[in-house]
Order: structure tokens, then C-alpha cells, then sequence
């Protein structure tokens, strides 16, 4: 695979320390490895004399205290501290990373290591026969990223499949995990990248590869894949928890036309008996697409409609796209215009380009100036009650240059690095979102702000959550964001989901119910379609879809006060909310390739149908662990496939052995309303334990320990409670106990 153009680091020159940081000047270049953490090394490399500027967008945490390190220097330099043993060799510069205990985790492939061709960056790394791989953010293709490749270029491809290697998210970080050995590598570059991953003819080495800049990588070593991404989270920071409405059910579509049809979804809504939280205005509530406007003919008093939608208990969310219609009678383009806060071209004069409201200025989300003057904008719609912003297209998406995006030679900030889009592409949506939760928490301090976002780069969940774009309403695309979220979920973004339904084309009654069923239990829960598709509202395909559906949405909101808890321990531990049987189970090698199931929590095995007619499907029980079936309570022991029968009304649903999952009585939205009830679902295992997580569910409070957490353990028929923080003043007056062994 080595071009003969490749040209390694070569042999160390001389090298040197100082602190936990060593230098080392090579033949082609020079290398830095700085210790972080026991188990965490960031590795540098650049052709140039120096390093550039340490800088990234991504990384939230750039001090670290002082671990205790052994540096060694003889035939090779050793660093050893209690977790990582770093090997460098020194003719040429290669570097193995081990345990402690000697067990090679992951080295430099000996033939090329890490170098350049061109203007490329590229690290080879050695590639075992074991090796799986996870992670990698927002991806379609197959769930074990072993023997792919894989290309991080935010991309709007509204037709993409199961073969696409790029879409709308960037998060260049790789679980690796064999028995008994895990890390992670996150590759911090943002100009397009490429992950080989064993898509070689010997099947022992995969390839880290950047279009530019330097190779800057940070390994994480762990004795578990939590370990590995709870370091990554270290790194790039941690989500803060939403409004607590943004866990009820969400109603969308491009696009409710005016306040008239937004009100006669809801009141379908409340009619119906169909729990729901959040109605969405997709583009055109504005005035000719101009962003922070309304369309004064079909959205004549937003503040009413908004009132009225509050008096029903739901919420409005409004679209927000980056490009600013070039019009100077438009104070959003005037205002930018006269400050400079628009994209300019090399040669000068503002950068245009065509999206929805036809000729567009594109802000610079990488000027922090710039990020300034966007946040204040949404006050227009916080004024009138806007409850969150979704910010779509921001890829960027520019339709009438080559590639989709913006010329690849358009100057951007990149927080005063002066450079082009080649290295903002990846980085452009995820300040968009910044700017967006910047500016929301500057207007409302101390309200959780909700914000959406179709484009990211790592270490977006400190400032959005993620849903997967344009996926189709297809069988084979409801399976995919199984597999699609839970890499996503496990890449830092805990708080992501998929359009319910599909996106493009037309669904079918049996596909809302199963997608419906499905959607019930993945962190974002959001019914969207297309323009010019078939109505997709639960009740669009008759009585009894319709049915279906509210029944999950239903049990959804019957499952709050346990999602809850795990939006907290997202919040707490970057834990994912959805998990693959591997994060519970990792001594389970079965659990390895399951990609159509998945677990919601540590309690909640979720098998969705993905197939049109099917009744029944196999469901794996990962082992060490005995499991009930959610709907006969019937309890069958771990680490078998059984049968689980699925009428067009089941969804397979397990419960872990040993369970207390916290659930609440059915309610049509979230609101302010606390629950004074709450219903201990025990399922009795050797050991049976769960918890509750409470807080006001609109502040940040909880930073300050304004929170409970009440523990619960059920031994011999009896419950008990045990408070270990009680920051929140509980609302909940009754535990009452379904024992279900019975
Ligand atoms: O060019 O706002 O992914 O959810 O409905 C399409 C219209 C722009 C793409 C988003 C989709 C949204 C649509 N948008």
C-alpha cells in the first residue's frame, strides 16, 4: 500500500524531556509525546521546523496535573507509568504502546510508521487478527468498522446508503477491542481524513490518513472500552443535560405549512390521546427562508400560536440554517455585511452561494466574533417562546459549487489560525451549534438550552445533540441506526437519534409501527419525513398503526424517570444512553456482532422488527445474566437465542435479572408537572438494585448538587431506599412496587 513518495519519520537525531513531555528530532521531521494520564499519550508529528500553534476545537481539557512517569533511555526510551508501557524505538521512530503488564495494545506498523506524502499525513498501524473495531461518530456501514474505510468530510447526501463513506459528522475517534486489550485512538485533524481499516492486502496494518496539517493523535489505553471512551470524554467533555421535555416525543415535518396546520397537529395530538412534546417548524415559517424571521401570511402572530401550543403542553422548535439570504433590505445580511461577520473570497468581496433563500452569505462560525453576533440573533425567537433551535445545512451545504460545499479556498478564521475551508469543512457546523448554545445560554442563563444539529466534529456534545440527517424510509435504514447511533453513542454523542418513519420517500404503515416501536427507546425520538412525502403523523395509516404507535410512545413516556437516569449518567460519565451488549456484557463474544439489538441502559434489551411481514424474530440474551421477557414476564436464562413471537403490536423487549427500573404513570407530555408516583418494576435477580435520578429538568442546578439520587435494593420481598444525595427537594410522595418474579 506504501507509495514509494511515503516518507517516514525517520531515525531519532536527538531527542530531549522536559516535564512529561519528550521531544525527538528525526531524520524527516519531528515527533512530540506528551503523557496526560496513566492511561492517556498524546503523539504529535510535523515536517516543519516547528510545531504549529496548539489549538483544537475539540478539546475541552488542555491542563492536565502531573502523572508519575518512568523515562527511560538505553537501545530504546521507555516511558512507563501505571497503566501504559510506550516503547520508542529509536532507527527508525516507532512506538509500540503496552500495558503495564507488557500486553501490546497497538504499535507503529514497523515498515512505515508515521509520515507524509505530499501534503498528507498518514500514521500505519499495526492491525491484529483479533481486532475489532468500534466508534468512528456518525457512519452507515457495517457496525464493527474492521475491514472498511471510512472518510470524514461533512457531507449532505440526501440519498446516502449503507455504502456511503462520508455523511454529515466528523469524529475521527476508533475503539479498538480484542479479549482482554482496548484503546481508542482519536486522530485530531479536520481537514478530510480517511480511516483504512484493515482494507489491505495483508490484513495486518490499517492506515490514519490526513489530506494536511499535523499528525496530532491522543491513545487511550483502558482495561475496558468504557475506560477507553470515558478518556476520550476526558478529553473532548462531557453533554450537559437537556430540558427534560426533550425526552418526550417530537413531531416533524418539511414542513407544517402555517400556524393553521402546526394547530391541527396538535390538537390531533391531545385528541388522539398520542403523548407528545415537542411540533417542529421546518423552513418555511420564514419570510422567504430568511433565517430568524416569520412568513407574515402563514405565520402571522407566532407569540399566540406558541401560547396556544404551551396551554396544550407542547413546544415549538424552529429551523435555523447558516446561509443568510444576500439581501441588504434584510437586517440579518445588512447588519453582517456592515460588521464583516460574512465569508469572504481570497480575491475579496463576500463569498455567495445558493441554498434555500437563493443567493446566501455564509457567516464565519470559526471567528469567535462571529459566533458573538449569531447568538443574539435568537432572541427573536426566544422572545416569542421558541423552545429550541435545530440548526440543519450546515455542513456546509452550498448547492451551486462543485462538491456540495463551499470552494475549498475560502479564508475562515479558525479562532485567529488564519486558514481556508480545506481545514474548516469539517469544523464549519460544529460552531454553528456552538454559536447556537452559546447564544441561547447568554439570553436564558440558567436554562438548559436545546439545540439540534445535522453537522459535527468531535466533542460536539458539549454543545448540541445529533440527529442522523436525510435516511430514507426504508426497512434496511431502520437497521442501520441501530448500528449508526450506537457507534455515535459510543464516540462521545450519548443524545442521538434517527428521523422516525425515514426521511425520504414514502412509508408504509408497518414501517411507522416498527420504526415507532423502535424509536420508543433511542435517546432522541423524532417522526420526521420530506416534502412532497405521504403524511406520516402516528395516525396517517389508520386505526390500527395508529394504535401501535401510541402505545410505544406511550410506554416511552411510562419509561421517563429510568431514561432520565441515563441522560444523567451521560451527563456524569459520558455512559451511552443506547449500548451494544458488548459495553454490559464484554465477556460475552457473541455480543460482539450483534447490530439489530441493543441495550437501552444497563437493564433493557431492545430487539426492533426490521423486516415487512415478520411476526417473530430471534432475540440474543447475552450471557451472565438471566432475562425476562418484558411482555409474559416469562424469564429465560442468558446466552442463548430464543424465539421472541412479535405481532405487529409487540416490539421484543427483555429486562435484565437483578432490575429496578423506575417508571411513572402514562401522561401525554412532560411538563412542569412533577411526578408525585413513581413505580419500582423489580425484576429479581441474585441481586436486584436500581436508582433514581431527580432535578428540576430546566436548570443547571444539578451543577451545583441540586439533585437526588435515591438508591433501591429488593431483598426478600422488601424495598429498600437509601438516599446518597437529596440536593433536590423530591416531588415524589410514593413508591409503589410491581414485583413481576411473581
Ligand atoms: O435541503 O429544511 O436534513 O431534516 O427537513 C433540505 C428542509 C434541507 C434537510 C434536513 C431535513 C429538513 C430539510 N433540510
Amino acid at each position: 500500500m506504501a507509495s514509494s513518495q511515503f516518507q517516514s519519520v525517520g531515525a531519532i537525531k536527538t531527542w530531549h524531556k522536559s516535564g512529561n513531555v519528550l521531544d525527538f528530532d528525526c531524520e524527516h521531521g519531528r515527533v512530540r509525546v506528551a503523557i496526560l494520564r496513566d492511561g492517556i499519550m498524546r503523539v504529535r508529528a510535523t515536517r516543519a521546523r516547528d510545531f504549529g500553534p496548539d489549538f483544537s476545537y475539540a478539546v475541552a481539557k488542555t491542563k492536565w496535573p502531573k502523572v508519575k512517569a518512568a523515562i527511560r533511555s538505553g537501545k530504546v526510551v521507555t516511558i512507563r507509568t501505571k497503566k501504559l508501557l510506550v516503547t520508542i524505538t529509536k532507527a527508525p521512530l516507532r512506538i509500540e504502546f503496552a500495558r503495564a503488564d507488557g500486553t501490546v495494545l497497538n504499535s507503529d506498523e514497523r515498515a512505515h510508521g508515521m509520515g507524509w506524502e505530499g501534503k498528507k499525513c498518514r500514521s500505519y498501524r499495526q492491525l491484529v487478527a483479533d481486532e475489532m473495531f468500534f466508534g468512528c461518530g456518525e457512519k452507515t456501514g457495517q457496525f464493527n468498522k474492521r475491514g472498511s474505510k471510512t472518510v470524514f468530510w461533512n457531507t449532505d447526501d440526501p440519498n446516502h446508503t449503507y455504502l456511503s463513506e462520508a455523511i454529515y459528522v466528523s469524529i475521527p475517534f476508533l475503539i479498538s477491542t480484542r479479549p482482554g486489550a482496548h484503546y481508542g485512538i482519536f486522530w485530531d485533524n479536520t481537514h478530510r481524513t480517511q480511516f483504512n481499516l484493515g482494507q489491505v492486502a495483508d490484513e495486518k496494518h490499517y492506515i490514519l490518513e490526513s489530506d494536511a496539517g499535523e499528525i496530532d493523535y491522543y491513545f487511550f489505553a483502558g482495561d475496558s472500552v468504557r475506560e477507553v471512551v470515558r478518556g476520550y470524554a476526558r478529553l473532548t467533555g462531557r453533554m450537559w443535560m437537556p430540558p427534560q421535555w426533550a425526552l418526550g416525543y417530537q413531531q416533524c415535518r418539511w414542513s407544517y405549512m402555517s400556524a393553521a396546520e402546526i394547530m391541527d397537529v396538535a390538537r390531533n395530538f391531545r385528541k388522539r390521546k398520542i403523548p407528545c412534546d415537542v411540533i417542529y417548524c421546518d423552513i418555511d415559517y420564514m419570510d422567504g427562508y430568511r433565517v430568524f424571521t416569520w412568513n407574515p401570511k402563514t405565520f402571522p402572530k407566532p407569540r399566540k400560536m406558541i401560547q396556544d401550543l404551551g396551554r396544550m403542553g407542547f413546544k415549538l422548535v424552529t429551523i435555523i440554517d447558516p446561509g443568510v439570504k444576500n439581501d441588504n433590505k434584510y437586517a440579518v445580511c445588512r447588519d453582517g455585511r456592515e460588521k464583516g461577520m460574512f465569508l469572504k473570497k481570497p480575491e475579496g468581496g463576500w463569498f455567495t452561494g445558493n441554498v434555500w433563500p437563493g443567493e446566501c452569505v455564509f457567516p464565519d462560525f470559526t471567528n469567535p466574533r462571529v459566533r458573538e453576533w449569531w447568538g443574539p440573533w435568537h432572541k427573536k425567537l426566544l422572545d416569542v417562546g421558541v423552545a429550541g433551535i435545530w440548526n440543519d445545512m450546515n455542513e456546509p451545504a452550498v448547492w451551486n459549487h462543485p462538491g456540495g460545499t463551499m470552494p475549498l479556498d475560502i479564508p475562515h478564521d479558525y479562532d485567529g489560525h488564519p486558514t481556508t475551508h480545506e481545514r474548516t469543512h469539517n469544523v464549519y457546523g460544529f460552531n454553528m451549534a456552538r454559536a447556537c448554545h452559546e447564544g441561547l445560554r447568554a439570553l436564558r442563563p440558567n436554562q438548559r438550552p436545546f439545540a439540534i444539529t445535522r453537522s459535527a466534529y468531535a466533542g460536539i456534545q458539549r454543545y448540541s445533540m445529533v440527529w442522523t440527517g436525510d435516511n430514507q424510509s426504508l426497512w434496511e435504514q431502520l437497521a442501520v441506526s441501530i448500528p449508526e447511533c450506537l457507534n455515535l453513542s459510543l464516540s462521545g454523542v450519548p443524545f442521538c437519534g434517527s428521523d422516525v418513519g425515514g426521511f425520504g420517500g414514502n412509508c408504509t404503515g408497518e414501517l411507522l409501527a416498527r420504526w415507532t416501536q423502535a424509536g420508543a427507546f433511542f435517546p432522541f425520538f423524532r417522526n420526521h419525513t420530506a416534502l412532497h412525502t405521504r403524511r406520516q403523523e402516528p395516525w396517517a395509516f389508520g386505526r390500527k398503526v395508529e394504535n401501535v404507535c401510541r402505545r410505544y410512545i406511550s410506554l416511552r413516556y411510562q419509561l421517563l424517570p429510568y431514561f432520565y437516569n441515563l441522560f444523567h449518567e451521560a451527563t456524569a460519565n459520558a455512559t451511552p444512553i443506547m449500548r451494544p451488549l458488548f459495553w454490559e456484557f464484554p465477556n460475552d463474544p457473541h455480543g460482539y456482532a450483534v447490530d439489530d439489538q441493543f441495550l437501552l441502559g444497563a437493564s433493557l434489551l431492545v430487539a426492533p422488527i426490521l423486516k415487512p411481514g415478520a411476526r417473530q424474530r430471534a432475540v440474543y440474551l447475552p450471557d451472565a445474566s438471566d432475562w425476562y421477557d418484558y411482555w409474559t414476564k416469562q424469564k429465560h436464562t442468558g446466552g442463548q437465542y430464543v424465539t421472541a413471537p412479535a405481532p405487529l403490536d409487540t416490539l421484543p423487549l427483555f429486562v435484565r435479572a437483578g432490575s429496578i427500573i423506575p417508571m411513572t404513570k402514562p401522561m401525554e407530555f412532560i411538563g412542569r408537572k412533577s411526578i408525585g408516583e413513581i413505580i419500582l418494576d423489580i425484576y429479581p435477580g441474585t441481586k436486584t438494585t436500581g436508582y433514581l435520578y431527580e432535578d428540576d429538568g430546566e436548570s443547571f442546578d444539578y451543577e451545583r448538587g441540586a439533585y437526588t439520587l435515591t438508591h433501591f435494593a429488593w431483598a426478600n420481598g422488601k424495598l429498600k431506599t437509601d438516599k446518597q444525595k437529596t440536593g433536590y427537594k423530591s416531588a415524589v410522595k410514593k413508591y409503589r412496587v410491581r414485583d413481576n418474579s411473581a
